[in-house]
């Protein structure tokens, strides 16, 4: 098999970087080692910024965003029994947020790339990258029972934190840079319309809590738990209670309970690999770096590496120059490291460490108190929200 660009993982990064390239006339082939439900039904991110849904439009894929999609011109800053509004519209010049679930990005993106993108296979699972420093690159993958060759041009890596791409890279050629948190979020799916019109992110001293949403029927609701924590050691009952807890106000606001559908754990960590590329190889998304998802930052970084390496291979098809390939890792790094950035104060303003101090609590309340009453900070808050620009 051969293609221009062989594309490893049908993330919403892999998914995305082959309709972009499709657009733009260049031929590509997407591996992704699990099945085609598992890659719809994978529960993540919910929240894209402005620029994110601007892509996917024009993309093609923004007609069902833009009818179930949930516009949020604000979010809810809550913390010592108290509800404060942060106008992220208002303090940007009216940029906003929009709440449309991960899942259904990937569903759009593979309905369209089977209807007519190039060859997207399901169960193909990558197993080496080879000759990524020479202009002939290989990706060796197992599907159906065989191991076969893609040969390419160009590969992108878009396998997340887990895949084979930045392993595969050589020993030496790249620094990594990271930190792990010593809590982890328990999520929840429930059948119940949300509590809010808006998300919640509350600081409590039993720790965090984060009301969202998927649908006006449909609740998202995270719990900070212990690192290590097992989803099957907590009852609905005992989530419902805790979320009650932590989201208390002094007002009448109430937490509305539905049935639980669905419960898991997510690790939280930092993590950026530099640079983002290595001879042939581009890495994308989650492959490239890893955010906390207190910033709700991951998937919009995805979006904007894969937008940022198709217009490279764009340019370099139209005028053989390589200069925008050369550029594609300083190109993205700059906006990781404000999402890293943006992602780790978030963390550290919100969660309660085991090991936290009561001056370290007193600080996060000054935190808040600060960029809730201060419009440079709060303007702050909002424009690292809503999203920066892509260059
Ligand atoms: P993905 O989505 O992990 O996709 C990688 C794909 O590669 C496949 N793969 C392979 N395929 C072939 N061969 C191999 N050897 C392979 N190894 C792996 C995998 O099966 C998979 O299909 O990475 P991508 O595309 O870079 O997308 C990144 C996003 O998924 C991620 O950053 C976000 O989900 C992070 N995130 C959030 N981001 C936001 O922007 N806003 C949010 O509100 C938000 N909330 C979240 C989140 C992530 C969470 N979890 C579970 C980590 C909330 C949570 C709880
Ligand atoms: C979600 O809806 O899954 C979500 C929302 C905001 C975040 C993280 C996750 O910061």
């Amino acid at each position: 098999m051969r293609t221009t660009v062989g594309i490893i993982g049908a993330g919403p990064a892999g998914l995305l970087l082959a309709r972009l390239l499709h657009r733009a006339g260049i031929e590509s082939v997407v591996l992704e080692s699990r099945d085609r439900d598992h890659v719809e039904r994978r529960q993540r991110a919910g929240v894209l910024e402005q620029g994110t849904v601007d892509v996917l439009r024009a993309a093609g894929a923004g007609a069902r965003l833009d009818r179930e999609g949930l516009r949020h011109d604000g979010i809810e800053l809550r913390f010592d029994r108290r509800r404060h509004r942060v106008d992220l519209a208002g303090l940007t010049g009216g940029r906003s947020v929009t709440v449309y679930a991960q899942t259904e990005i990937c569903k759009d993106l593979i309905a369209l790339q089977l209807a007519g993108g190039g060859p997207l296979l399901f169960e193909a699972e990558a197993v080496g990258v080879e000759g990524a420093d020479t202009t002939s690159p290989r990706v060796r993958f197992r599907h159906q029972g065989r191991e076969k060759v893609l040969e390419c041009d160009y590969i992108a890596g878009c396998d997340g934190f887990w895949g084979v791409s930045r392993p595969s890279l050589p020993a030496g050629t790249g620094h990594v840079f990271e930190r792990s948190y010593p809590y982890a979020w328990l999520g929840v799916l429930a059948d119940v319309p949300p509590s809010h019109g808006e998300l919640v992110y509350a600081r409590h001293r039993r720790g965090f809590a984060l009301l969202s949403m998927r649908t006006p029927a449909v609740s998202r609701l995270y719990l900070q738990v212990p690192e290590g924590t097992d989803a099957r050691q907590w009852s609905d009952e005992e989530i419902w209670r805790e979320l009650e807890l932590r989201f208390e106000t002094d007002d009448d606001w109430t937490l509305r309970r539905g049935p639980v559908t669905q419960k898991s754990v997510t690790p939280m960590r930092s993590f950026v690999h530099e640079p983002m590329r290595y001879g042939r190889l581009f890495l994308a998304g989650d492959a490239a770096h890893i955010v906390p998802p207190a910033g709700a930052k991951g998937l919009n970084l995805a979006v904007g590496d894969v937008v940022v390496l198709a217009r490279a291979l764009a340019h370099r098809r139209q005028t053989g120059s390589d200069a925008l390939l050369d550029a594609y890792s300083a190109t993205c790094l700059r906006r990781v490291w404000q999402a890293e950035r943006f992602s780790h104060d978030m963390t550290t303003l919100l969660h309660r460490a085991p090991d936290a101090t009561p001056f370290e609590g007193r600080l996060q309340l000054a935190r808040l108190d600060r960029l809730t009453s201060s419009r440079a900070a709060g303007t702050d808050l909002a424009e690292a929200y809503t999203g920066f620009p892509l260059e």
